[in-house]
């Protein structure tokens, strides 16, 4: 396929999740075989997963002291729009903001500016079926002409089980948003995270329903939610992805497990062009 960036400049500005904290993130078009990067205080962290720093309740990427948390969902929107070369520069707070909670503010500000380049690039693909596994949950990939991501849940809750399938409709996961359930707000907060979480931002579960005046934006946005995330996980291998994914009960730390063993399995010339 051919390597693609953006037309022109975007910004985007809100509050980090987990700081609270206001940052903006510009993109920046760039050059084919350049791939995708991160770029902070005069430092360049490139999307790979040798820089990946933590996966606890977000996937953040470092390099030397600087560090960008929760790339996910801007990832998942780069990796759905196959945009493989562009500067994420992050100014202000070290996260990417997290707008209503979905990747809709990233869709909707890039998707009409993608720009085709000369050069070709290789998607990932696994050469034969495998999974990884940790405690009850798994991710399975299979190689397969498309891309497909499936979600299994087992939800607290009134949400329950649930799955979902993209098939490779941007508006079946853009509009989904980052969960939590009310019985662990208190935890997460000791931990010093989600001081920017409101309703504002994430759909906030309970026992009886949600929280968030306006409901659910699709009944099973819990799993949407998961299979965007794991969308933007994926594109830690710094390529699109081509096969099948089945996770069951993941979350980032399996994602960047099952990102490890693809990258350690993976014949393809990628990492050379990249390194
Ligand atoms: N999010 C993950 C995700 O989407 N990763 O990409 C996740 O684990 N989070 C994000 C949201 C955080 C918790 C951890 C959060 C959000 C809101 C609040 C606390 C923590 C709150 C609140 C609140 C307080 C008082 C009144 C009303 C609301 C998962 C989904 O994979
Ligand atoms: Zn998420």
């Amino acid at each position: 396929m051919r390597q693609r960036t953006i037309k022109e400049k975007v910004r985007i500005e809100g509050i980090g999740i987990h700081t609270g904290e206001r940052s903006r993130v510009v993109l920046h078009p760039s050059e084919e075989n350049t791939g995708v990067l991160f770029y902070r205080n005069g430092t360049y962290i490139p999307v790979n997963p040798e820089n990946v720093v933590g996966t606890f309740l977000s996937t953040d990427l470092g390099s030397g002291s600087e560090v960008v948390k929760t790339v996910e969902h801007l990832l998942a929107t780069l990796h759905i729009l196959k945009i493989t070369n562009v500067v994420v520069e992050v100014i202000g707070g070290c996260e990417v903001p997290i707008m209503d909670g979905s990747a809709y503010a990233f869709y909707t500000k890039l998707k009409d500016l993608v720009v085709e380049q000369e050069e070709e690039i290789e998607p990932v693909e696994p050469s034969e079926t495998f999974r990884v596994n940790f405690g009850e949950a798994w991710i399975e990939v299979s190689p397969s002409e498309s891309f497909e991501v499936t979600y299994e849940g087992v939800f607290k809750g009134f949400v329950g089980n649930q799955s979902f399938t993209f098939r490779g409709n941007p508006e079946d996961v853009v509009l989904a948003r980052t969960f939590c359930f009310d019985e662990d707000i208190e935890l997460i907060k000791n931990k010093g995270l989600g001081k920017g979480g409101s309703l504002e931002n994430t759909l906030v579960i309970g026992r009886n329903g949600v929280y968030n005046r306006e409901g659910l934006r699709y009944e099973d946005e819990p799993a949407r939610h998961k299979v965007l995330d794991l969308i933007g996980d994926l594109y830690l291998l710094g390529a699109p992805f081509k096969g099948r994914v089945v996770s069951h009960r993941g979350g980032h730390t399996l994602n960047y497990m099952l990102v490890r063993e693809i990258y350690k399995r993976s014949k393809s010339g990628l990492w050379s062009l990249r390194g």
